[in-house]
């Protein structure tokens, strides 16, 4: 439970105390201590942490919820706020000052988008509560806003989706359409910089690129837009597989075979786009692990004990071909 004032007050000079006598009360305690000289070990033995989500836009994110409410339990020793930013900033901002004021021991956010967060950052500095990011990067030049950030590499997974399109289709004079994920979002950046730099020099070209905002709705509006203005598509590069799914659906309205007539190539590899390629409609998927939670868990327990984290966790990725994913779907995880 988020304490008072009073009993924070207290157990921050209790256990500054304690730390002191423990001769652990250096400035390599700085990642507990705020700008008040607050220090916000937890105290009752219960971690209170803040978590504002991007949103429910995706099977990812689904997946990734999941992960961070299996993980951050009562029987854990977390007393877990979670909120939903519905893919906005300023919820995001609003859910941040609100764990503020509520003083909890730790907040952990998945930036919708890179830049603007450098203002709220330096609020929960002041406060004395460190800041973990999950899943997305800020844009942001003080690292000293944020303890770590725990998440994929989104350009290694942009060029492993290029290099394999590359390596199928060169020599072909291949056209691609891009759906790209939420404009200003880090994976949308990434993975468009990744896929490009992989293609370049082969004889795939992007012909158009727009936003389908992560979801399957706007995957498939998009796609029909893609298929009216464009009688040549060979293939869609999909920033994830909602999207991909959804431009699976609007291809077949148009009498086309996905994975055959147009190849899909997505990232992601949650269930439904696993399946997808196991039945021969997506050609490949690159793997983004949602299954943040027991890494977050653990970063958490350690900034609160003062100890020193990385302040960059990758998170290793594998990729699928459909033989891959009918061998792999049976055990998945998610
Ligand atoms: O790929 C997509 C989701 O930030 C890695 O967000 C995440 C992305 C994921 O909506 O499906």
């Amino acid at each position: 439970m988020a304490r008072t004032t009073l009993t924070r007050t207290v157990l921050a000079a209790v256990s500054a105390a304690a730390l002191f006598a423990l001769g652990a009360c250096s400035s390599d305690a700085g990642t507990q201590t705020g700008g008040g000289g607050e220090t916000q070990a937890a105290d009752d033995g219960v971690i209170t942490l803040g978590f504002s989500q991007v949103g429910a836009e995706s099977g990812w994110r689904a997946a990734n919820t999941k992960s961070i409410q299996d993980t951050l339990t009562a029987e854990n020793g977390f007393d877990l706020k979670f909120s939903d930013a519905q893919q906005k900033q300023e919820n995001q901002i609003r859910a941040i000052r609100s764990y503020i004021a509520q003083q909890v021991d730790v907040i952990a956010f998945s930036p919708v988008v890179e830049t603007g967060w450098d203002a709220v950052l330096q609020e929960a500095k002041d406060a004395g509560i460190p800041v973990i990011l999950t899943d997305r990067a800020v844009d942001s030049s003080d690292e000293t806003l944020y303890e770590s950030f725990i998440g994929s590499d989104f350009v290694l997974e942009g060029e492993m989706a290029g290099q394999w399109a590359a390596e199928q289709y060169d020599g072909e004079g291949y056209q691609a359409v891009e759906l790209q994920g939420t404009t200003g979002a880090a994976p949308a950046i990434d993975r468009k910089e990744g896929f490009e730099s992989a293609i370049a020099g082969s004889d795939i070209e992007i012909i158009d690129s727009q936003t389908g905002n992560f979801t399957r709705a706007e995957g498939k509006t998009v796609m029909e837009g893609f298929l009216n203005a464009h009688d040549d598509i060979d293939l869609v590069f999909a920033h994830n597989d909602d999207m991909g799914l959804g431009a699976i659906e609007a291809i077949e309205a148009a009498g086309m075979t996905p994975g055959e007539d147009i190849k899909i190539i997505t990232i992601d590899a949650v269930k439904d786009g696993m399946q997808a390629l196991a039945d021969g409609k997506i050609n490949y998927i690159v793997e983004c692990n949602p299954l943040l939670g027991p890494d977050l868990a653990d970063i958490t327990k350690k900034v609160l004990a003062g100890e020193e984290v990385e302040k960059r966790i990758v998170v290793k990725d594998e990729a699928f071909d459909q033989a891959a994913a009918k061998e792999a779907l049976p055990t998945r995880e998610y």
